[in-house]
This record gives C-alpha cells, structure tokens and sequence, in this order.
C-alpha cells in the first residue's frame, strides 16, 4: 500500500517536460506575425529559427520555479516566450560567419544559410527586442514593480555580465593554450548560466518570491548552468555531429578548451553530478514543491541532446 501511493504521487518529470514543452511551443507560434507586407521576410526569419524545435529548457525553468511559489503559468507565459527569443537570438548570432560559422543547428540549415547574414543578423536583433517588448506588453495579472524586476534580470543577462561577456570572453580565448578552469568557468557562468539563472530567478520574481528566496534560485541556477555546459562539452566528445543535429563550426579547427579537456571524460561526469547534488541542496527547504525543478537539473545532465 506504501509502494503503491509512492508510486501514484512520484513525480513525473516527462509529463511535466512534455505539458511545458506544448504550452512554449503554442505560445512561441502566437507571439510573431508579420504586420504588414514589408516586414513579412523578416518575420519570416525569426520565427523559422524561433520555432526550430529546441528543447525549450529555459521556458521550463521558468514555469517550474514560478510554480514552486504558487505563481500562475499564464503571468509567466510571456516571459517564458521572451527567455526562448533571446536564446534563439544568442544562436542565430553565435552561428554567423563572423562567430562559429555553423551551416546547421538541430538538423535544419542555420538562419543566415537561408536568409543571408544581413536578414540574420537583424532577425537576431529583432528577436532580442520584440522579448522585452513581450513582456512589457503581454504580461498581466502581476504588480508593475515584479514586472521591471523581470526586465532587469532579462538585461543583466544579455549583457556584459550575460550572453554578449561570455561570449567575447569565449572567442578571444580561442586557441590560446593557458585557459585555464578559472577562465572556462567565467565564460560559461556568462554565455551559458546567465540566461538560465535568469529563467530562474524571473519566474520566482513572477510569484511574489521574496529577494532571499529569489537568491536560493540563484545559487540553484548557476550550479546547474555549468552543469548544462559540462553536460554539453561531454556531449560533444560521445555523440556523433549527425546525432547532435549540428555541423561542428568550420572554424572549430581552432582550438576550445572544454571541461573534458581540462579534466578528461569521467572526472566531467562526476563534477556534473556534483553540481546538480549541489543544485539541489539550495532548493532543499522547498521540499516537494522543488520536485520539477530537482527534475529538470538531473534531466540537464542525462540528455541526449
Ligand atoms: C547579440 C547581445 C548579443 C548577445 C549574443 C552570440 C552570443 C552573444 C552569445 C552566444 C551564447 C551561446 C550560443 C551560448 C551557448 C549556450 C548553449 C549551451 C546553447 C545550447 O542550448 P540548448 O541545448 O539548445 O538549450 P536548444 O537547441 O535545445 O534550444
């Protein structure tokens, strides 16, 4: 009888994926549309990778952790939808000729492959702004104040202390051979946690979280950001490109350092699991209601893609 109730209230983080998989999805589609016939191609463009099939990781987080503090998926939609522009704009750029000069990301030619560098690059821009403008317009049924907190969080991520620092950081330590775990951190704390600490922390704000909480789903967050990017460095070494969906960069000829690099395979894999042992322990005083997001940062590190 203990095994079977177990059995009947264990959490069941596929259902959970899949239900916030569908709502991004929906909420993706409704978010664009051309305006008039001379933005058309544009829109175009940045619903083509908008809508690409990512694994919508960030929307997650954020619904999740919403959740945690009894706040509603509706309030949190369009930061959800904003949190999957700004990452979709990261990747239209990061591919560019001028960045990792990728022909494919998930199987599919990558933006500028099908609609030139000029129209991607300005489809990326379009995307970064149209989230703010997304949240700022879209969302309802929260205190303005909650609202600009998101707004700061989403800022703070793209920027020097977010995407673009890392970013910066990451190619200009391309083929230098001192890089060392200090350096490797820093980029991915930047290029990689950012955003999903922002994912995070925005929806907590959304619920009413108080300002130390909002730090416990911090802590939660970078641990299991690097553990997304450990995760993904080993993913690289044991997975074929064709199952990965994307073409190695034409320039990765020059050298990255990565986690496996510095640490070879296995102890990787164990500073992962640590991170998302370390991941968890910030959440602990949540209780059950930490269940998703407990789920999500074993899920961060079990993928397959
Ligand atoms: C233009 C202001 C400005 C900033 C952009 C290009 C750039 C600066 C940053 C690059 C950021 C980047 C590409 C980080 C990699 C993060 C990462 C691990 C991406 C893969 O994320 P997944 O696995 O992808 O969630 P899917 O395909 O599932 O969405």
């Amino acid at each position: 009888c203990g095994a079977a109730r177990a059995v009947a209230t264990a959490f069941d983080l596929q259902s959970y994926m899949e239900d916030k998989r569908l709502l991004t999805e929906a909420a993706l589609d409704a978010s664009l549309a051309p305006t008039c016939e001379e933005n058309t191609l544009l829109v175009e463009s940045m619903k083509y990778s908008l809508m690409a099939g990512g694994k919508r990781v960030r929307p997650m987080l954020c619904f999740a952790a919403t959740e945690m503090f009894g706040g509603s998926l509706d309030a949190a939609t369009p930061t959800a939808v904003a949190l999957e522009m700004i990452h979709t704009m990261s990747l239209i750029h990061d591919d560019l000729p001028a960045m990792d000069n990728d022909d494919f990301r998930r199987g599919k030619p990558t933006n500028h492959m099908l609609y030139g560098d000029d129209v991607a690059i300005l489809a990326g821009d379009a995307l970064l702004s149209e989230a703010f403008h997304h949240v700022a317009s879209q969302t309802a049924g929260v205190p303005a104040e909650r609202v600009v907190k998101v707004l700061a969080a989403l800022g703070k991520a793209v920027g020097a202390e977010g995407l673009a620092g890392g970013q910066v950081l990451d190619i200009k330590s391309e083929g230098k051979p001192d890089v060392g775990m200090d350096t490797l951190t820093w980029i991915h704390t930047h290029k990689t946690a950012a955003l999903l600490k922002a994912a995070v922390s925005c929806g907590a704000i959304l619920a009413g979280a108080t300002d130390e909480q909002v730090k416990q789903c911090e802590v939660y967050a970078l641990k299991i950001g690097l553990a997304f990017q450990v995760a993904d460095d080993i993913l690289d070494v044991t997975q074929s490109t064709e199952v990965l969906g994307k073409t190695a960069g034409k320039d990765e000829a020059v050298d990255k350092t990565t986690y496996p690099k510095l640490l070879g395979i296995e102890r990787s894999k164990e500073v992962a699991q640590e991170l998302v042992d370390e991941a968890k322990e910030a959440l602990k005083e949540f209780g059950d209601k930490a269940a998703p997001l407990n789920g999500l940062a074993d899920y961060i590190i079990a993928r397959s893609n």
